[in-house]
């Protein structure tokens, strides 16, 4: 008897046990998908591509580093040329925008004018205001967004500038000393810095944790952020760089991006590479710089030009030898992004307008071309599913117009995607370049293709 009662509240035990377990599950369950649906639309990195809510994600964008800016409500900011921008973007098949989160003051003349942080700890609140608005209209036209935390060249401020702020020692314009060497070093040397190394975390965490104040949203769990990224093109020191500073360059990566993984587990992570030209030419490090399981995937730029392959003053004859530097430069990562596993984004490239113009009247036939070569090579890959998975040009000039004679960026003028640090009009795309804009959209669509 004893036994069976046993057996039977035993029974019924299980039984309660079982309501119970079930009731919780239920509960556990009703909890689960909610926390589920706030992440499913990021984008995340399945295999050697991205994925967003579940269907393939190929991302066909563009560099706007002054986005931020235009979101501004002050006399900065241009919040009617944004939505322009971002429409026209938008028709053009544009998903994804790598933009500028922070800049750093500067005096010297190649920097963009005002900056978010006049200072440690000194924020521009208008400015980041800017960028709260922006985020709020990308989001609206489910587009994403790359947001990069510093810069190794001198047009936002970035490493230069956070090692003045630390020695006091005044920030040296490389156009002006054309000293790019010691200017290289210099930036570098920001990774050994405690004090910048310490501000700079503050200044990501800042941003990270921001509430914004359109939204009301957390940048941590906003879905239109694709990518936190280090910095644009980081470089481990000059082209003499010491195996001691390629190590430094590689425990700094690990370092910041497992910090902002603290801090925001649910959002991709990027370095901002340009790849082997920005790796000393060393595949072992940009290798060692890619597979820390928080970097997501990789990144690389190509600047045919920048890099000597070709001359602006002479397409013409050097184009060929030029060229096939760049297809070998384009196929060869996506290859080291296969040795890794992880997927790869060419996020920037670009040419010159005809004969090295800047006036925006200059035709862009061989600019045209490039654009053309370019997206052909990426094109056959992809269709593949190898790891390439997309693409954002440099960079997107839209309405912005220059007036100077000299093609030379002044406080007020128009924000273009060309940079302080360059002529107006180098090799961003306006809104009336026809013949690229038309290049550019056929491609997208391609792209668009595979995102189903
Ligand atoms: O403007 C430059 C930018 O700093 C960059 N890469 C190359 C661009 C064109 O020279 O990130």
């Amino acid at each position: 008897m004893k036994t069976i009662s046993y057996f039977k509240t035993a029974r019924y035990m299980g039984i309660w046990a079982a309501i119970l377990s079930f009731g919780l599950s239920s509960v556990a369950l009703a909890a689960e998908p909610k926390k589920a649906d706030a992440y499913q639309a990021f984008v995340k990195v399945k295999g050697t591509q991205f994925e967003k809510s579940g269907k393939p994600y190929y991302i066909a964008g563009t560099n706007m580093w002054y986005a931020g800016y235009l979101g501004a409500a002050n006399k900065v900011g241009n919040r009617a040329r944004l939505a322009k921008e971002l429409d026209t973007l938008k028709a053009l098949g544009v998903n994804n925008l790598r933009v500028l989160a922070v800049s750093e003051k500067s005096d010297i003349n190649s920097v963009v004018k005002p900056a978010t942080t006049n200072g440690f700890g000194n924020y521009d609140e208008e400015l980041l205001k800017g960028l709260d608005y922006f985020m709020a209209e990308v989001a609206k036209r489910d587009m994403t967004v790359v947001l990069y935390l510093n810069n190794y060249w001198q047009w936002s401020g970035g490493m230069s500038q956070y090692m003045s702020w630390v020695d006091g020692k005044p920030m040296q314009d490389p156009n002006v000393t054309k000293d790019w060497e010691g200017f290289m070093a210099r930036s570098a040397s920001f990774y050994q810095s405690t004090k910048a190394q310490d501000e700079y975390r503050k200044t990501i965490k800042k941003i990270v944790t921001r509430v914004n104040t359109v939204t009301g949203k957390t940048y941590a769990d906003d879905a239109a952020i694709l990518s936190w990224q280090l910095a644009n093109e980081p470089r481990p020191g000059n082209s003499n760089a010491t195996d001691k500073e390629k190590q430094i360059y590689v425990d700094w990566i690990n370092g910041v991006t497992s910090y902002i993984k603290e801090l925001d587990p649910h959002h991709l992570v990027s370095t901002g590479s340009e790849g082997l030209m920005g790796s000393v030419r060393d595949e072992k490090l940009f290798i060692d710089a890619h597979t820390s399981k928080n970097v997501d995937y990789l990144t690389y730029h190509m600047w045919i030009r920048n890099w000597g392959w070709i001359d602006k003053t002479n397409f013409a004859g050097t184009w060929d030898a030029g060229w096939a530097k760049g297809e070998e430069y384009l196929t060869s990562h996506i290859a080291i992004a296969k040795k890794i596993g992880k997927p790869i984004v060419l996020e920037e490239f670009g040419l010159d307008r005809d004969a090295g113009a800047y006036d925006i009247k200059a035709t862009t036939q061989v600019r045209d071309k490039f654009y053309q070569q370019v997206f052909n090579v990426l094109w056959t890959p992809m269709k593949k599913g190898e790891p390439i998975a997309g693409y954002n040009f440099w960079a997107w000039n839209g309405a912005a117009r220059t007036s100077r004679p000299n093609y030379w960026w002044q406080e007020g003028d128009d924000y273009m995607g060309d940079p302080p640090q360059e002529e107006q009009g180098m090799y961003g795309i306006f809104d009336s370049d026809a013949s690229t804009i038309a290049i550019i959209k056929a491609f997208n669509a391609k792209i668009h293709s595979l995102n189903k």
